[in-house]
């Protein structure tokens, strides 16, 4: 896959804004003038005291060069990925905290705009917490799930709740390596405390903390909020929708919400549909108001109302360069603040509404929990008061695509056998047989630094050709909506023979929009539920699956990829190792890792690269399962099962 140095992004209706719209400053134009420093780079640069800043470059620096504190390239790397992981983690966290929060409000009757919609996930969540929930009231139960989830922030002994999820030896192998987490607080401040100056000098032991402390963002903060975000709102099934920029209407009000927290956007969704405000939207010579997402809040509304996505994080700036939108609404995470500078530029109001997120120059509405839905009628009609002033400048496209979202992994199971009997056997029957060769999480942010989207969209299209299916989230959703490969006729035209039936069999599309970055945790989910299944691995590692952020950018990316890894994901991001400069860390993070928990995480710049690799875990997988070889087009019926002696081998193989 070339890189085309003339093509910002492979979403044509952000390029073309951007062409026609030139003289507007974007992420694009700052990557291209801001050149990242070598030292940083690399990972070789140590900040953690005053005695520094320092770099530890030069000809055999891996072995000899040292901080003024005496740290070595190796220790000052893990030190930098595991702040990272921490920082990834807190994000998450707190994500997760704050929808634990809105229950239990909801539940003790403070929240009036917020209920329990979906009883069934609330008494599946109630039984997994060990808590009785027959005969009681619903609110009841609700606020002991909240107050038996709180605990998983400030735990300081023992082990999270929802460990127990995974397949048993998976989490033998979390505590035969000692990186079964305690808390989310407590194990994101135990990183930052061994990274600061004069602590941990190990960069394995550095590592294994950061391992720790990511999964209790993937089995904690991300699964808390997925969870409690589906009891509050619904489980998502698969639902209609549109992607990419020509989604907004020169007619009509148009409002974006953006960022990661369903909170607010979910009254939003519900006041734009109130009369009163379609009238005074009719008063300001508007025909109506029309609601789209960005960024993760768009998964989330999309997932269960089906509202239509702008866009990943690089269509931000040019979502309001088309000078169509009336209201920016922002809450948490992946906010460029250059939004404010851009929107200068046209009529567009930017508020932000959390108090962790002020951007000079933005109004600001403090989110509160108790008068949501008045606040989004304010917000609706701060929108509405601004159609009036709306100019012809911008550059409005009417590139948009169909698509589908909404896939659960409850309803992954329930596609794969109804109500009685969904399970998910048939999809381990086909990969079994060869039909699917395996699976890919497709995840992670689009980077201005590469065409932004090209390389989601390369993957995406090789891996399907390839009978690989893809369950998508985050930004790479956006990313796949974006060129209209989240449809099932994509399948049509574009899967591998196998994977092709199988998606006509079921009638899905074969990338599975299965939500936000936080819902990376259904996967893992998916991934337990498949290890349970039988007929493939008996835990996380082994399957034949990989995970993949080709063009990720946070630092909770990177607590992602360590949280997969760390359940027994073999993971690739793309560009370069942040920490590159320390071929030890690389070595822990692939080789070591690898034999620990049968994930790693690796950083591969090349596309084509990443693809083989990607597919080279997949088939090593296979083999190792004893499952039937890949060949397209042809699959095996029967299903082959291992034996005693063959589970035994590869248990050996693995150290158990
Ligand atoms: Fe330098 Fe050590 Fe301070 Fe880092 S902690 S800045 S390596 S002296
Ligand atoms: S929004 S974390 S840019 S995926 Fe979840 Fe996108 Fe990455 Fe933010």
């Amino acid at each position: 896959m070339a890189k085309d140095k003339n093509v910002r992004t492979a979403e044509l209706g952000a390029e073309q804004v951007m062409v026609n719209m030139a003289g507007i400053e974007t992420c694009f134009d700052r990557a291209g003038k801001m050149k990242p420093c070598p030292i940083g780079h690399e990972g070789a640069c140590c900040k953690n005291c005053y005695m520094g800043p320092c770099r530890l470059v030069g000809k055999n620096a891996e072995e000899e060069a040292r901080g003024v504190c005496g740290a070595s390239l190796p220790v000052v790397a893990a030190r930098y990925i595991a702040r990272m992981v921490a920082g990834g983690t807190a994000a998450h966290g707190d994500h997760g905290r704050d929808m634990v929060f809105t229950l239990l409000a909801a539940a003790e009757g403070h929240a009036k705009d917020f209920g329990v919609k979906d009883v069934k996930k609330l008494y599946r969540t109630a039984d997994i917490l060990g808590i009785e929930f027959e005969g009681r009231q619903v609110n009841d139960v609700a606020k002991d799930v909240a107050n038996k989830l709180i605990e998983d922030f400030s735990r300081q002994k023992g082990e999270m709740n929802f460990l127990k999820r995974a397949p048993q030896k998976t989490q033998e192998r979390w505590k035969k390596y000692g990186i079964v987490p305690r808390g989310v607080d407590r194990d994101t401040v135990e990183v930052l405390d061994r990274t600061t100056m004069g602590m941990d000098a190990d960069p394995d032991s550095i590592l294994n903390a950061a391992l720790k402390c990511a999964l209790a963002n993937g089995w904690g903060g991300s699964m808390i909020s997925t969870d409690i975000t589906d009891i509050l709102f619904g489980t998502p099934t698969p639902v209609k929708a549109e992607a990419s920029l020509g989604i907004f209407k020169e007619d009509e009000v148009n409002i974006i919400v953006h960022g990661h927290e369903p909170t607010l956007a979910e009254m939003i969704v519900e006041a734009v549909t109130e009369p009163e405000l379609i009238e005074y939207a009719k008063t300001k010579g508007a025909k109506g108001i029309n609601l789209g997402g960005m960024c993760c809040t768009a998964n989330e509304v999309l997932m269960r109302h089906g509202i239509a996505t702008a866009g990943g994080f690089t269509n931000q700036e040019p979502a309001i360069m088309t000078g169509l939108v009336d209201a920016f609404t922002v809450d948490v995470q992946c906010i460029m603040p250059s939004i404010v500078d851009v929107a200068k530029h046209f009529h567009t109001k930017v508020i932000t509404t959390s108090d962790k997120v002020r951007i000079p120059g933005a109004q600001h509405i403090s989110f509160d929990e108790h008068i949501a839905k008045e606040q989004a009628r304010q917000i609706v009609r701060i929108a509405i008061d601004n159609f009036p002033n709306r100019t012809k400048k911008g550059s409005h496209v009417t590139t948009k695509f169909p698509m589908i979202g909404g896939f659960s992994h409850e309803y992954i199971e329930y596609m794969q056998g109804g109500t009685w009997r969904g399970s998910f056997r048939p999809l381990n029957d086909a990969i079994m047989a060869g039909r699917v060769r395996g699976v890919v999480g497709l995840a992670g942010c689009d980077n201005p630094r590469w065409p932004s989207t090209g390389i989601h969209k390369y993957l995406a299209t090789e891996l399907i050709k390839n009978d690989v299916l893809i369950v998508s989230t985050g930004c790479s959703s956006a990313a796949c909506g974006g060129v209209g490969y989240l449809t099932p006729e994509m399948a049509l035209e574009n899967a591998g023979p196998g994977l092709r039936e199988v998606c006509e069999a079921i009638g899905i599309p074969p990338i599975l929009h299965l939500g936000a970055c936080v819902d990376n945790s259904r996967i893992l989910t998916i991934a337990s539920a498949m290890a349970a299944e039988g007929g493939l691995s008996d835990e996380i590692g082994g399957m034949p699956a990989v995970g993949i952020a080709p063009e990720w950018i946070t630092e909770k990316a990177v607590s992602i990829g360590f949280y997969f890894a760390a359940s027994g994901v073999p993971v690739i991001f793309g560009g370069d190792s942040p920490v590159i400069a320390s071929k030890e860390v690389n070595r822990i993070m692939t080789e070591v890792w690898f034999e620990r928990f049968k994930g790693a995480l690796h950083f591969e710049p090349d596309p084509e690269k990443m693809l083989a690799l990607a597919l080279d875990y997949i088939d090593k997988a296979r083999e190792n399962l004893k499952l039937k070889k890949y060949e397209p087009g042809k699959f095996g019926t029967e299903k082959v099962l291992m034996d005693m002696a063959a589970r035994r081998e590869i248990r050996g193989h693995a150290g158990l």
